[in-house]
């Protein structure tokens, strides 16, 4: 048993988190979860950034508080990280007690060490770095390199850490200790910048009220890097006393590995001036900084003003977390740059998740509760072993190496190993002939095993769906999770299944229509048969191998069915509906029954939706009051105003009554 520390960056709180943020936490989130399984004691912190005059300007921009709109933002990331089954241990706000202990400490120790002094400082600033650069580093036109957004001239009298007096110990460090940055490609880059020579670091701001009182130094507020990089200690108990200090004892000392997992913009950070931070205050480095790239949209950098950031909510409304999570780790090529489409995610989901995985349990499952009468094979076999060993052994170097495209395409390998043994073996058309039933269960036997060896595997990536393929096969809850051959049962009960991964209409779906699961509704009234989920040439999709369609199968009676017109979840989510608090009211000039509202919904920007309910409510008495809205309908003119979104009312003889939540929520939350 070894202990485990993994982190993520913590956020900033100034934009709501789109498809990276999400992307780094549930790759740290995986590799938790994959620790976990393999025995370790596992600790997963992740957490936001709420210092700095980013936050300040923003909550400025609102009208707010600073911490009122770090309270908004976080409430988003803590409902988001639910969602997506996150399974972190602690969640740190820089703007909590505990932290302000640890910056604290690290500061006095950095003092003690003579590491910091006071100095005029003159440089470009941008703000959205945080970050002072020199002339050379900015892009034509004054822009910042990492946002190419204008930098401004700034000069303070400012408190420096002595980064130069560290160049030697941080080469030594990347050639010492190997794998400390990864990937390889990237600690060249980071090798070359420090040799290249390091500048002393301005860690103080004179201009900024937003952050920690620099100790000593009277108007100073701390740097918010080296504010926010501390996190990584004080969410230990870094800074405060006895028993307190017991996880950082724990994961902070000795050999076990403390991860760094961070996107490609901020390497340079974790890997330069954070080590230099810790070697100043005497304290153990990170064993590992590791970086991913970016994920950009359609080859376009993500970013706001473009107006093309991926916000997960439709995403996810429309296909559930793990296919998000799935494509995320799948199509992205870890350390290097990749691209989302809505396209390219539903051709992955198609393809993998429909076909080879969701297509190979069905037809399996079917196959054997024919034969076998409602159960599972009765004897097993050997035949699929090797070549599922062998695929598990790279599936698992893979994972330890953050190589998580590599890992799934092991286990794929296993499926497509799995379908070419079916169709060498042809097991449905020996379905009726008594003599050869003992060589049928071997073969579905051995093909149930190896998918249920990559429904244990896949455990640490699709949280969600992971079990419920390990159900599909027979098993009970935590049973059948071990990465060995053998462990399915033979001859127990096999329930009829319905699709894990209910196919997608591209062409519906791309068109904006609604999306189109095939026919779930359908599928749970009758077992699907083999016939039903098998791609046809027209759909395009490059897959393995499918078993050959057998022969047509044996109509099984059909269960009393659902009412005619229910919808599936996945149809009902497609509707986002979420709380808005009403900001103001006012009546649509013309219209003796509809009202403008403006209302938060937790979104940077306000939102107006147009209601028809002036004859049953007078607008001042609906200032300040809250609503369900269903926030991604199509905008809509009414009587000339723009409505973006519906308000939810009961309509009781034709009259509105609007719904409240129970109590206060923060705006934006989630009705479901
Ligand atoms: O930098 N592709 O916070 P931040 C992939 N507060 N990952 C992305 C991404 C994209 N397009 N966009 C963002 C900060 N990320 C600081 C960190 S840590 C002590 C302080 C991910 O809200 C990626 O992990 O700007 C990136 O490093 C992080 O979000 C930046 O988040």
């Amino acid at each position: 048993m070894s202990r485990f520390y993994i982190t993520t960056p913590i956020y900033y709180v100034n934009d709501h988190p789109h498809i990276g943020h999400i992307y780094t936490t549930l790759v740290a989130d995986t590799v938790a979860r994959y620790r976990r399984s393999k025995g370790d004691e596992v600790y997963f912190l992740t957490g936001t950034d709420e210092h700095g005059q980013n936050i300040e300007r923003a909550a400025e921009k609102r009208g707010i508080a600073p911490l009122q709109l770090a309270d908004e933002v976080v409430s988003r990331y803590h409902s988001l990280w639910q969602d997506f089954s996150i399974s972190h241990d602690d969640f740190i706000r820089t703007t909590e007690e505990r932290h302000r202990l640890g910056v604290e400490e690290m500061i006095r120790r950095i003092e003690a060490n003579g590491d910091f002094y006071t100095s005029h400082h003159e440089g470009w600033y941008c703000s959205s770095c945080e970050a002072f650069y020199t002339d050379k580093e900015l892009q034509p036109g004054e822009l910042c390199p990492v946002h190419e957004r204008p930098v401004e001239r700034r000069s303070e009298e400012n408190i420096f850490f002595r980064l130069s007096k560290y160049q030697d110990a941080l080469l030594e460090w990347y050639d010492g200790r190997e794998g400390c940055v990864q990937p390889e490609s990237r600690l060249n880059e980071v090798r070359q910048f420090v040799a290249s020579g390091l500048r002393d670091l301005s860690v103080s701001r004179s201009q900024l009220d937003w952050g920690i009182a620099f100790p000593g130094h009277p108007g100073q507020t701390v740097y918010v890097w080296l504010d926010a990089l501390t996190n990584y200690l004080s969410a230990l108990g870094f800074g405060r006393q006895g028993k307190a200090t017991e996880l950082y004892d724990q994961y902070w000392q000795g050999d076990s590995p403390r991860v760094h997992l961070v996107g490609k913009d901020i390497l340079r950070f974790h890997a330069v001036y954070w080590p230099a931070f810790l070697m100043s205050a005497g304290l153990p480095l990170p064993t590992q900084v590791v970086a991913h790239g970016w994920w950009l949209r359609d080859q376009q950098k993500i970013s706001k003003s473009v107006g093309n950031v991926v916000r997960p909510d439709d995403l996810v409304a429309a296909f559930g977390i793990d296919s998000l999570r799935y494509f995320l780790l799948r199509d992205m090529v870890f350390g290097q740059d990749a691209s989302f489409s809505d396209e390219g995610f539903i051709d992955r989901y198609n393809s993998d998740l429909a076909n080879d995985l969701g297509n190979t349990v069905s037809r399996l499952v079917t196959l054997s509760r024919r034969a076998f009468d409602g159960r599972l094979p009765p004897t097993p076999g050997d035949g699929l072993r090797a070549a599922a060993e062998e695929h598990l052994a790279s599936y698992q170097q893979h994972m330890e190496a953050y190589a998580f495209q590599r890992a799934l395409e092991s286990l794929w390998k296993i499926l497509a190993e799995t379908n070419q043994y079916l169709v060498a073996n042809e097991p449905w058309k020996k379905l009726k002939d008594p003599e050869a039933l003992p060589q049928v269960s071997q073969v579905l036997w051995q093909s149930l095993e190896a998918v249920r060896l990559v429904a244990a595997a896949l455990l640490p990536l699709l949280p969600e769906k992971a079990p419920e393929v390990l159900r599909a096969l027979g098993l009970a809850e935590g049973q059948g999770t071990a990465l060995e051959w053998g462990e399915l049962p033979t001859g127990s009960e096999l329930p009829a299944v319905s699709p894990i991964f209910p196919r997608i209409d591209k062409k519906a779906y791309l068109a904006n229509a609604e999306v189109a699961p095939s026919t779930p509704a359908k599928a749970s009234n009758k077992e699907t048969t083999l016939q039903d989920k098998t791609p046809t040439p027209s759909d395009g999709e490059t897959s393995a191998p499918s078993p050959a369609t057998p022969s047509p199968a044996t109509p099984i009676p059909a269960a009393p069915g659902p009412r005619a017109d229910t919808i599936d979840i996945e149809q009902f989510f497609a509707t986002e509906l979420r709380v808005a608090t009403i900001e103001a009211a006012e009546p649509v000039p013309k219209s003796n029954k509809l009202l403008k509202l403006t209302v938060e919904i937790g979104e940077p920007e306000k939102r107006t939706v147009v209601a028809g309910i002036a004859k049953a409510y007078a607008p001042e008495e609906l200032v300040g009051k809250q609503v369900v809205v269903v926030a991604n309908l199509k905008p809509a003119k009414l009587m000339g105003v723009e409505s973006n979104g519906m308000v939810l009312a009961a309509s009781e003889s034709g009259q509105p009554v609007l719904l409240h939540p129970q109590r206060a929520v923060p705006p934006g939350t989630k009705v479901r």
